[in-house]
C-alpha cells in the first residue's frame, strides 16, 4: 500500500470514530448563543474586504471568476522602495468593505454580492532577490490563474463580458501591487488570452519612457523598471496601436521627445489640470471615446492622487487628484470591456498612522469590482467619441469605437 493510501485509510478509522458535526454543534457555548455572526470590519483574517481566502496558485484546477491577487514585488523602482507590502496595505485598508454591507449608492450594487464569486487569491511569492526571476514567476502565476475555469459563465454572458481569442471566459485578476513593473508580466499574459489589449492608465507618470534615455539604465536587466515597462509592453505587442490613455499625467520630462515615445507607445493622455479646464465627466467621455468596447486593462497606481490624500507611494507628484474626484471619474466608466485591473505602487511605510493612503487606494478597488459587476456596455464607448479630438494624432476615436478582439 503507498504511503498516501495509508494516511487515507487512518484518516477515514479516525472519522468514523468521532460524533456527527451536528451532535458535537448543540450543546456548543459559543454556537449555542453566537452562532454564525459575519465578521466586523476588525475582527477576522484580514483578506481582502473579508473575501474569502485561498492560495489559488496552490490549486491549479480550482474555478474562479474574480480573483483578488497580490504581487508583493518592488525590486524595480526609481525612488522610495516599498511597495512590496502593498498587498498587505490594500488589504489592511479594505477591512470596512464587508459583502454584508457593501452596496454603493453612486453605481447601485454591490459587487461583492452580484453574481460573479469574487475569492482573495493571497500572494505571489515572489523573490526578492532576482527581478528577471520576479518577472517570470509574476508571468506564470498570471497566467496561471487565466488559464482557470469560470465558475458563472452564464452570468459573464448576460454582463457581455469579453471572451478569450479561445472562444472561452477567463478569470478577471485584480492585482495588487507591488512596483508598477508588475504590469509587463501582466500584460504579456493576458496579450496571450485576448490579443493586443488597451491600457486605461491613472497615473502621475506615463511608464512609457524608453529604457535608453532612463536614469539608472546601465544593463539589460536595468531597462526594464517602473518608468519603462509600457515602452517594453509597446515593444512586444502586448498593446493595440493608438488606443490607450493616460489619465492624471503631471510629472516632468527629459523634453518633448518623451511625449513623442508616449504617442509612439500608444497612449493619448489626459493632464491632472484637466479637471479644473473641462471637469469629470469630459475626462470620462475622453476616456471612453479612446478605448471604446476594446479588451481594456485598467492600471491604477496610486500616485495618481494628490500626496495630501495618499502620501504613501514611491514617487509623489503635487498637483493630483482629490480621492472624489478620482472616483468620480472611475464611476462614470461603467460599461468598459474590462480584462484586467492592478492597483500599485502603494508603499505603506509612508502612510499616516489614519491609513489614509490605504482607504482610498482600497476604495478604488471597491469602485472597479463595481464596474467589472455591471458589465459590459456592447455599444462601446460613450457614444459622444465624435465630439472629442485627442489631438494626439493616431487612429480617431471613431475608428476605435466598436471593434471586438475578433477584429484585431
Ligand atoms: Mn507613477
Amino acid at each position: 500500500m503507498r504511503y498516501s493510501q495509508l494516511l487515507l485509510a487512518f484518516a477515514l478509522a479516525i472519522a468514523s470514530t468521532l460524533p456527527p458535526a451536528e451532535a458535537h454543534k448543540t450543546d456548543d457555548p459559543w454556537t449555542t448563543e453566537f452562532g454564525n455572526l459575519p465578521d466586523l470590519a476588525f475582527s477576522g483574517f484580514t483578506t481582502f474586504a473579508h473575501l474569502p481566502g485561498r492560495k489559488c496558485l496552490d490549486h491549479p484546477d480550482s474555478a474562479l471568476d474574480i480573483a483578488v491577487l497580490g504581487v508583493p514585488f518592488d525590486s524595480a523602482v526609481s525612488f522610495r522602495p516599498g511597495a512590496r507590502f502593498g498587498p498587505y496595505g490594500l488589504r489592511s485598508g479594505s477591512r470596512r468593505q464587508r459583502h454584508e454591507r457593501a452596496w454603493g449608492q453612486p453605481l447601485q450594487i454591490n459587487p461583492y454580492d452580484s453574481g460573479l464569486d469574487v475569492i482573495d487569491c493571497g500572494d505571489i511569492p515572489v523573490t526578492p532577490f532576482d527581478p528577471a526571476t520576479a518577472i517570470r514567476q509574476i508571468n506564470a502565476a498570471y497566467r496561471s490563474m487565466l488559464a482557470r475555469p469560470v465558475l458563472n459563465s452564464a452570468k459573464m454572458d448576460d454582463l457581455g463580458m469579453q471572451r478569450g481569442l479561445d472562444g472561452e471566459f477567463h478569470p478577471r485578476v485584480v492585482a495588487l501591487g507591488g512596483d508598477h513593473t508588475i504590469v509587463l508580466p501582466i500584460l504579456d499574459a493576458l496579450h496571450s488570452v485576448y490579443g493586443p489589449v488597451s491600457v486605461l492608465h491613472f497615473d502621475a507618470h506615463i511608464d512609457t519612457w524608453n529604457p535608453k534615455r532612463y536614469s539608472g539604465s546601465v544593463s539589460l536587466q536595468s531597462e526594464l523598471n517602473h518608468g519603462t515597462f509600457f515602452w517594453h509592453a509597446y515593444e512586444n505587442g502586448f498593446i493595440k496601436g493608438n488606443s490607450s490613455i493616460h489619465a492624471g499625467i503631471r510629472t516632468r520630462f527629459s523634453g518633448p521627445e518623451d511625449l513623442d515615445d508616449d504617442i509612439t507607445a500608444g497612449f493619448d493622455l489626459i493632464h491632472t489640470f484637466d479637471i479644473d479646464d473641462h471637469g469629470v465627466d469630459w475626462i470620462a467621455d475622453k476616456i471612453k471615446a479612446r478605448i471604446g468596447s476594446n479588451p481594456v486593462v485598467i492600471s491604477l497606481d496610486v500616485d495618481v492622487m494628490d500626496p495630501s490624500y495618499v502620501p504613501a507611494t514611491g514617487t509623489p507628484e503635487s498637483g493630483g487628484w482629490t480621492s472624489r474626484e478620482l472616483r468620480r471619474i472611475i464611476h462614470s466608466l461603467v460599461g468598459l470591456n474590462i480584462v484586467g485591473v492592478d492597483v500599485v505602487e502603494l508603499a505603506p511605510a509612508y502612510d499616516t498612522n489614519a491609513e489614509i493612503s490605504a482607504i482610498a487606494a482600497a476604495d478604488m478597488i471597491f469602485d472597479f469590482m463595481s464596474l467589472l459587476a455591471l458589465g459590459v456596455d456592447r455599444k462601446g464607448g460613450s457614444g459622444s467619441a465624435s465630439e472629442i479630438d485627442s489631438g494626439r494624432g493616431g487612429e480617431t476615436e471613431q475608428e476605435v469605437l466598436g471593434r471586438t478582439v475578433d477584429e484585431l
